[in-house]
């Protein structure tokens, strides 16, 4: 690791490569599992670690990946989408932060699906996960968390737009976010991180003792909370099993301190796992209350209660997964050198109080590195870690874990794979369904130091891409990134399905479609203005090089609405709409309806153009809004 602030990039690869060809002649004994030995141990793409089974990197121009990856955009607030393995950024999906581009956060058909929370012009989006059916991605929606404003987004995947955001009432900072795997993704299980008064509304800001966490679950068709369950401690990361009864969560937090010394007070924290079936019976019954102005169903799972079990595991857990098996769950320790390997299979009997100690469901608890912070799988039975503080990605054997934990010699560690630098997440191809592949794992590296050309004091993060095909892992992409990818999902590309063209009755734009059917007007039609009172709503089509309305005008003041449908059904021919000097913009795909609405303030000549290039003629595609003075 060297630090570049100056020049010197090419010194410090130049001395990286020279570490790698080491790396190349000591690669069998990385294999053998002598991962201890850290740096000088770099069994990047050499010729030496060429092993079979390995997979085809280089994705030729023209040619298509075999993996859709959809990548949070972190403190971007949006989703993007790459093709793995060639990790060419295909698109980005806007979500809790507008865009210039398409209009999101600007068009009255985004407005509508952010709805009041579209006040706030951020977003802080960790954990895209994708919709399952019996355990294997369906491709039908993409579900996504807000930590900086509590909110829950879903994106369609049929069209890659967003289609509904929930604010969680009763919590703040929704953080770890997965979703049912079995019989079916009906539920979106959402922790909330930061514990608040149970009403919030100033009567009670000191007691810290009166401060929880809940755990929500949203209804994925209708994305309203269905119910909630109070927690001690925190919640940070969960998953949950292939049965459909429970789900895991990690607390780093059961201090319920304030500072970061109070979080760090104990040597252990726990796991808490919720019995869905209980909540379920539970909300049947009617036992539960309501808080403040919220109608959602608040259960109380502290402590005590029938509906959770909390497993103490060490010290401020973070991540935490399920192995394709369905075997296991896996908390990462975070503060502590080691992973705590849950066995699903003895849920039901801790349930049922048949354990005096509830570690007693840990099976393993293999020692890894420093920071063991998130764990995916190969679906061979190996495992592999993030350690944040050596800047490795561990690769660990299931089975081995538990005999040595059961006082077997055996070592598990399979092998340690510097990755650069300081690790979060990980993610291997199709690793949280039962069809995990293990193909392909991408890391999501912190920071990128000298990486990439310097620019500037900000850095873009970097994604590697580390082929796992073979029994050794082999490094062969380094991708940067900007501010920041929490987590992704790599999904075949057969399991994604995408429209080419919109349907005309496509729901994300109905209500405008409803609105001109109130006004009379033929959208596939000629133009309308039509004036209600100072609103004045414009309809106009557009065909390549062409808005059908070429004039129309107003008076200062009227509150303008323009809605433009694409009567071109070519596929990617899509147009813009720009109003030039009134902040307007938005994408109209081909054969989608979308409109806009601002306030016509300025008398005077205001052009308009079409901002996606369409044609040779692009550049003449224009019309003029004419504003008579008040
Ligand atoms: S978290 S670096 Cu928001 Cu997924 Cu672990
Ligand atoms: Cu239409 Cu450019
Ligand atoms: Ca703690």
């Amino acid at each position: 690791m060297t630090d570049c602030n100056d020049n010197n990039n090419g010194v410090s690869r130049r001395h990286f490569l020279r570490t790698a060809a080491i790396a190349g002649a000591a690669g069998a004994a990385g294999a053998a599992g002598l991962g201890g030995l850290g740096n000088a141990l770099i069994p990047t793409a050499s010729a030496a670690s060429a092993a079979k089974g390995a997979n085809k990197i280089h994705i030729a121009p023209g040619e298509l990946d075999e993996y859709y990856g959809f990548w949070s955009g972190g403190h971007s607030g949006e989703v993007r989408v790459l093709g793995v393995p060639s990790m060419r950024e295909l698109m980005r999906i806007p979500v809790f932060n507008t865009c210039s581009a398409t209009g999101w956060g600007i068009t009255n058909e985004s407005k509508r699906i952010l709805g009041e929370s579209g006040k706030f012009l951020n977003g802080d989006a960790h954990h895209p996960h994708i919709s399952m059916t019996d355990g294997r991605y369906d491709g039908k929606y993409l579900f996504i968390n807000d930590k900086a404003n509590t909110r829950v987004a879903r994106i369609r995947l049929d069209v890659m737009k967003t289609d509904k955001i929930t604010s969680i009432p009763n919590v703040q900072g929704i953080h770890g976010l997965r979703l049912q795997k079995v019989p079916y993704t009906k539920y979106v299980f959402a922790n909330g991180e930061m514990p608040v008064p149970l009403i919030n509304d100033g009567r009670d800001l000191e007691n810290t003792e009166n401060y929880w966490a809940m755990f929500s679950a949203l209804d994925a068709e209708t994305m309203e909370v269905a119910w909630q369950v109070i927690v001690d401690g925190n919640l940070d990361n969960g998953d949950a099993d292939y049965t459909g009864k429970y789900f895991a969560s990690t607390c780093y937090n059961s201090e319920k301190g304030i500072s970061l010394q109070d979080t760090m007070r104990n040597e252990r924290d726990w796991v808490v796992v919720f019995n869905i079936e209980r909540i379920e019976a539970a909300i049947k019954a009617g036992k539960y209350k309501t808080l403040g102005d919220s109608k959602v169903p608040v259960l109380d799972g502290r402590k005590g209660s029938e509906l959770t079990a909390y497993v103490p595991v060490p010290k401020n857990p973070h991540g935490l997964n399920t192995s394709p098996d369905g075997k296991y769950f896996i908390a990462n320790g975070k503060l502590s050198p080691t992973c705590s390997v849950i066995e699903i299979g003895r849920l039901d009997d801790l349930f049922a109080g048949k354990y005096e100690n509830p570690r007693d469901v840990i099976i393993a608890e293999p020692e890894l590195g420093l920071g063991p912070l998130h764990t995916t799988f190969d679906g061979r039975g190996n495992a592999y870690t993030t350690l944040f503080i050596d800047s490795q990605v561990v690769k660990w054997n299931i089975a081995d874990a538990i005999k040595a934990y059961n006082g077997e010699k055996v070592n598990y560690i399979r092998q340690k794979l510097d990755v650069h630098y300081q690790p979060g997440h990980n993610h291997a191809s199709l690793t949280e369904s039962r069809d995990a592949d293990g193909k392909w794992l991408v890391v999501l590296s912190k920071f990128s130091k000298d990486r990439f050309l310097p620019v500037g004091p900000l850095r873009p993060e970097n994604d590697q891409l580390i082929d796992i095909s073979g029994e050794e892992m082999k490094l062969v992409h380094d991708g940067p990134t900007f501010a920041e990818p929490h987590d992704c999902i790599l999904v075949r590309r057969d399991q994604i399905k995408t429209k080419k063209v919109w349907d005309r009755d496509d729901p994300f734009f109905a209500d405008t479609v409803a609105q001109a059917e109130r006004d009379g007007v033929n959208l596939m039609g000629a133009n309308h203005v039509i004036r209600d009172g100072n609103k004045v709503r414009v309809y106009m089509v557009s065909v390549a090089p062409q808005f059908s309305m070429t004039e129309f005008k107003v008076k200062q003041g009227d509150e303008v609405t323009i809605v433009v449908t694409n009567l071109d059904q070519v596929e990617d021919l899509t147009h813009g709409f720009c109003m030039v000097n009134h902040g307007v913009q938005m994408e109209v795909g081909p054969q989608q309806t979308a409109s806009v609405t601002f306030v016509a303030d300025k008398p005077g000549v205001h052009w308009y153009y079409c901002n996606w290039f369409c044609h040779a003629l692009h550049m003449e595609m224009t019309g003029r809004m004419l504003v008579e003075p008040a």
